[in-house]
């Protein structure tokens, strides 16, 4: 059983983020996604449309997730991936040699990001809709 973790916000889920985690699936056997609190997502200056529990609610229902779990700050990786046996951290290649310190727990992988679609050029384009 190979197992994978990924992070991030995955506001407004679009189809880069599923093109992401279909791949970071597809390296193992179980993809845990450590999700971004409404609170780190402060700290990562990132406002979310959704909340945290919504967002939960979204990414659980896709095909390629198994297990959401929360991301409450920059410094519980190492922790993370002792706790669920992780053997793959997969981030986007906008990460890229970020997480390399990881190497010393698991492998560290950086897959390329799925061009010209963002939760905010989204929000920007509903927002000037309206
Ligand atoms: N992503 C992608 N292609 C896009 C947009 C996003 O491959 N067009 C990937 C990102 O590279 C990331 C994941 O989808 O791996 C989630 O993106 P975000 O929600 O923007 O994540 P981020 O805010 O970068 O959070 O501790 C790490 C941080 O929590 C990462």
């Amino acid at each position: 059983m190979k197992r994978v973790i990924t992070y991030g916000t995955y506001d407004v889920l679009h189809y880069g983020h599923i093109n992401l985690l279909k791949r970071a699936r597809a390296l193992g056997d179980y993809l845990v996604v450590a999700l971004s609190s409404d609170e780190f997502n402060a700290i990562k200056n990132k406002k979310s449309y959704y909340t945290y529990e919504q967002r939960k609610t979204i990414l659980e229902a896709c095909r390629y997730v198994d297990l959401v779990i929360p991301e409450n700050n920059w410094e519980q990786k190492i922790s993370d991936i002792k706790e669920y046996k992780i053997d793959t951290f997969v981030m986007g290649d906008d990460w890229e040699g970020k997480f390399d310190f990881l190497k010393d727990y698991c492998e560290v992988i950086y897959l390329p990001r799925t061009p010209d679609v963002s939760s905010t050029q989204t929000k920007n384009y509903l927002s000037s809709k309206i």
